[in-house]
């Protein structure tokens, strides 16, 4: 097969719009991590994470927040922010420019951006999480884009329609990043500590935007929009479009993170587990699909320099308290992470002493 073939073959978008009856047997999860239920709204009605209002983070506003963040980190690793200051026309205009891409381009207009399929973490246009051969294949199509520090990013390589695209995403990243901070902050304020201190450990932020797109799937019930994963570096902020499929694991029963107007869905990832020596626990997420809607969703990651060192905050070990991670370099903790696959939290896992 030729290798433009290959690689239209392999979208997601190219297969369900062929409607075919069922999904390709590389699609198909192993009984045990397939969804329970077969469309988000089917899901348990009961528990869905904390939402936190952002507003007014004066000295009074700010005990209450901190106090909201602390018990959110320490029970879910997920909540939705409100009045978070990025404004609604923004995330508005991120979904519009996301879901144009994949709706409006023909698949050659898409494949002028292609990721290199052999080399995992590359920017641009993708279909899979991972590309080892035994591997069951997600339901989605996805646009990686490299944002911060601002050497990293070349909005060229970013689609060129619609044609606000590139500045939309630049503008998105920015306030993105800035909110990061400030999460980090009540985040560190929450544990007693100084608000720069996980931002001090975390270092200049790498941070990268995955807008997902996960077509309709004819056999929602034995597939995954995106496996079970939690996420490797320090903070993720999330926005979903109306259609919902974003799931968070809370006492092993996968909860549904019903989308909510305007909110921003923040995630604590694996290197907050261990700077906060597990006081605050990252949160395995997964999405699933449904057989009548597209959905999207942007993922901005926020994570440490590959060099950089991260290990429990010395504030919060004691010797009551031992750290319970060992120290790891971040490079080596994403290169382990695309070598075995995420399944689950395995890899923070390895790292427990
Ligand atoms: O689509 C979603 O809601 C989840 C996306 C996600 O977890 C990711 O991009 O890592």
């Amino acid at each position: 097969m030729a290798e433009v073939e290959r690689a239209t073959a392999a979208r997601v978008q190219t297969i369900a719009q062929s409607d075919p009856p069922q999904v390709p047997p590389q699609y198909i999860q192993p009984p045990q991590v397939r969804p329970f239920c077969c469309s988000p709204s089917a899901a348990p009605a009961a528990g869905s994470i904390p939402a936190i209002d952002l507003s007014g983070l004066d000295p009074t506003h700010r005990d209450r927040v901190r106090a909201e963040i602390g018990r959110a980190c320490r029970d879910w690793g997920a909540f939705h922010v409100t009045n978070h200051g990025v404004p609604s026309s923004l995330l508005d205009r991120a979904r519009a420019v996301g879901s144009s891409f994949f709706r409006d381009l023909s698949v050659d207009e898409k494949l002028a951006y292609a990721c290199d399929p052999s080399s995992s973490a590359m920017e641009g246009y993708g279909s899979r999480m991972l590309e080892n051969d035994d591997s069951v294949l997600d339901w989605r199509d996805y646009f990686d884009h490299h944002t911060l520090p601002l050497s990293r990013r070349d909005p060229s390589r970013w689609p060129s329609s619609p044609p606000d695209y590139r500045e939309v995403m630049a503008e998105y990243s920015d306030r993105m990043g800035l909110l990061a901070k400030q999460l980090l902050g009540l985040i560190s304020e929450s544990l007693g500590l100084p608000a720069s201190c996980i931002e001090h450990v975390v270092g200049e932020f790498y941070q990268n935007i995955t807008v997902s797109y996960y077509p309709p799937c004819p056999q929602p019930d034995l597939t995954l929009g995106l496996q079970a994963h939690s996420d490797m570096g320090a903070i993720t902020l999330l926005i979903q479009d109306d259609v919902g499929g974003l799931q968070v694991l809370k006492d092993r029963e996968w909860i549904t993170v019903e989308p909510l107007s305007d909110a921003i869905v923040v995630l604590l990832a694996d290197q907050t587990e261990i700077m906060t020596n597990g006081i605050y626990r990252s949160a395995e997420h997964r999405a699933i699909t449904n057989a009548s809607r597209a959905r999207l969703s942007i993922a901005t990651f926020h994570d440490p320099s590959k060099a950089r060192k991260i290990s429990p905050v010395s504030e919060l070990v004691s010797d009551t308290s031992p750290p319970r991670y060992h120290e790891v370099v971040y490079g080596d903790y994403v290169s382990s992470w695309y070598t075995k696959g995420p399944e689950g939290k395995r890899n923070i896992d390895a790292l427990l002493l």
